[in-house]
């Protein structure tokens, strides 16, 4: 038990020596001590980042669900283990317990099974933040299938993209979802995107917004009727512990999203030990995460490692602006939520209305607050603490990504003294190295590089689906031996690790990851398009908007930019969704680029951010001329 749970700084020191010693021998107690094994591990670890391979627990069997739900039945079968607080306030929060949970999940699963679902296939879930999307996947989980969660808020030519790279043969939506005062028509996303996708045979279908919606006969069917026949009993699968447990697509800087593939041992033993420190859970507590379940941070922290501990979690439906910027306050003095996880965008947007929504609610029961997704800025960082926390609730600054699985730097609360816009210190068991431009890894304190993880951690993603050559050039190929994680950190005089952001072609938005290269070649297929080049530039709220630079093709005749720069947005929303859209959009003459015909983005961004100082080395360009310009009419 004693490593489970770390209680002060010097503990974590010890623990810390402790698991980068002998990392087999410490996952090893921790996996022993804490789950349900079907049958234990031949091998602890084995693994080679040149291949490369990582292997975590082989040879033991499981299965998540009953590490989620049924260990918990004897001892909290009537505690809360999901708290839905549903999009309108009115609408009464649901408790569904461990018992609940239990039923439910096995009805699913059942019908699942009944339309012809097994082990290893994919299951697309397209879903808002309704319980049925946990219950959905858990679901899944229990048979073995593996998910494939696309975020409820992708347009349909994503959807479809996803669908087809993992080849799913079913897909679970509902009618409509809610946001705010606005209601979605998800089936009808889903309809289309299916158009361009043969080999999905059903759509099982959750009824919230109860709008007239199209139901495909012989594909289509609601789900409520089915789950009302089927069964509540049912035996889990047994899976190993190298068996995927889902896909969870991110994106990269090339092309196609990367479809990550996370095991089921590895994957449960690092989100639940990490549940547990990272926010310090006690048994009583209520846990909010407020991000969506179609994000990395919503499987790890809203679904697999709060229930694995046998925690409430809370899931919210709706936006923190609805029906007011009170919301999240409200939801936190009516649900007494202790620990309360969410984004630096979410952070700016409610500091901007001021303190006056906060004032009128009772905040004291919240004991941690977190943040996640993108570097959290100084001011936003004392907001939160000032306001939020009173000072009295630590905030924990968590970085990892959807390929880590779970947080890899992060402050443990009560142990690690805070410093604002730092993620402090690595987790147990992570092993982090800033590298230098020449492959060098940077020693001592005070370094600036690129980081890298040298050695593995049971949740790291196994494989990208379908592309494991991919996979290795990733992530494995820049540095020798290494994770390359694509971010760039500081570590200061005591080992603290600032995040500073991507270093490659990916821009955080409003804390989602968005790669340069899919919004451009969306923005290029618009007929009188040429070129273009996406940078991302600060802005108060999203922590970075986007800025494109266009090139026109030469026809002679004159267009009225106004309307392409809405034309433009709409390809953009089509093709990948509202978040993608371009604060800005400036018509050039030319692009920048390399005598290699590399876009060089590094002077683009600065003149974006209006910091023309230095542009830097700009002798390897083939066309200098051409940033004058660009700088002329910048936005
Ligand atoms: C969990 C998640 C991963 C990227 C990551 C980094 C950025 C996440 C951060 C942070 C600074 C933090 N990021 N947390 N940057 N401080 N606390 O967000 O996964 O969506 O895959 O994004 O997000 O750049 O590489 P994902």
């Amino acid at each position: 038990m004693s490593n489970y749970h770390i209680k002060h700084l010097e503990e974590y020191y010890q623990v810390y020596r402790k698991s980068v010693r002998n990392p087999e021998s410490f996952w090893e107690e921790i996996a022993e001590e804490h789950f349900l094994w079907r049958k234990k591990w031949d091998t602890v670890l084995s693994w080679d980042f040149k291949k490369p391979e990582v292997k975590w627990f082989e040879g033991a069997k499981l299965n998540i669900t009953e590490n989620c739900i049924d260990r918990h039945l004897a001892t909290r079968g009537d505690k809360t283990a999901i708290l839905f607080e549903p999009n309108d306030p009115k609408e009464a929060a649901q408790h569904i317990t461990y018992k609940d949970l239990y039923h439910r999940v096995n009805k699913f699963a059942n019908v699942l099974k009944a339309k012809g679902v097994t082990k290893g296939d994919r299951v697309c879930v397209y879903l808002p933040m309704i319980p049925e999307l946990a219950v959905a996947i858990l679901a899944c989980a229990r048979i073995g299938a593996i998910h494939s969660v696309v975020f409820a808020g992708f347009s349909s030519i994503a959807l479809a993209t996803r669908i087809n790279d993992a080849d799913c043969k079913m897909v679970i939506t509902s009618d409509g979802s809610y946001r705010g005062a606005k209601s979605i028509d998800l089936k009808g996303i889903v309809d289309e995107a299916l158009e361009d996708c043969k080999g999905v045979n059903k759509v099982l279908v959750v009824k919230r917004t109860k709008s007239e919606i199209m139901m495909k006969a012989g594909r289509d069917e609601w789900l409520q009727p089915l789950l009302d026949d089927a069964s509540d009993e049912l035996v889990a699968t047994v899976m190993d512990a190298e068996d995927p447990l889902f896909i969870l697509y991110t994106s990269g800087s090339t092309g196609m999203p990367k479809g990550m593939v996370h095991s089921t041992g590895g994957y449960l033993v690092y989100t639940a030990y990490t549940f547990k420190n990272v926010f310090q859970y006690r048994e009583n507590d209520i846990y909010w995460c407020t991000a969506d379940i179609g994000w990395i941070t919503g499987h790890s922290y809203i679904v697999y490692g709060p229930l694995a501990n046998g925690a409430t979690t809370v899931m919210f439906e709706g936006v923190p602006s609805y029906p007011d910027y009170g919301r999240f306050w409200d939801i936190v003095e009516k649900h007494k939520i202790t620990q309360f996880y969410t984004a630096p965008t979410a952070i700016r947007a409610l500091a901007k209305e001021g303190v006056t929504y906060i004032d009128t609610h009772d905040l004291s029961s919240l004991k941690v607050l977190g943040t996640v997704g993108e570097p959290i800025n100084e001011e936003a960082w004392h907001w939160y603490d000032d306001n939020v926390g009173k000072r009295k609730a630590p905030i924990v600054d968590t970085w990892w990504q959807t390929e880590t699985g779970g947080i890899m730097i992060t402050p443990i609360p009560f142990c690690t003294p805070t410093k604002p816009t730092y993620a402090t210190l690595p987790f147990i068991g992570i092993q982090p190295a800033l590298m230098d431009e020449n492959g060098k890894e940077i020693k001592g304190d005070q370094a600036d590089g690129r980081l890298c993880i040298k050695f593995p951690w049971p949740s790291i993603a196994r494989t990208i689906w379908g592309n494991h050559q991919r996979y290795k050039d990733t992530y494995f190929s820049a540095y020798e031996n290494m994770y390359f994680t694509g971010d760039g950190a500081l570590r200061d005089e005591v080992g603290y690790y600032r995040i500073t952001g991507r270093v490659d072609d990916v821009i955080i938005v409003s804390g989602h990851n968005l790669g340069t290269a899919p919004i451009e070649d969306a923005i290029n297929e618009h007929p009188t398009v040429s070129e273009s080049a996406i940078v991302g530039f600060p802005h108060d709220i999203k922590g970075n908007a986007l800025y494109g630079y266009v090139t026109l093709k030469e026809t002679g005749e004159s267009r009225n930019h106004d309307n392409l720069r809405k034309e433009i947005n709409q390809i953009i929303t089509e093709q990948i969704g509202p978040i993608a859209k371009l604060d800005k959009i400036q018509f050039t003459n030319g692009l920048p680029k390399t005598r290699s015909g590399k876009i060089m983005r590094r002077i683009l961004r600065k003149i974006a951010g209006k910091d023309t100082s230095n542009l830097g080395d700009t002798s390897t360009l083939l066309n200098p001329e051409c940033v004058q310009e660009i700088m002329d009419n910048v936005l």
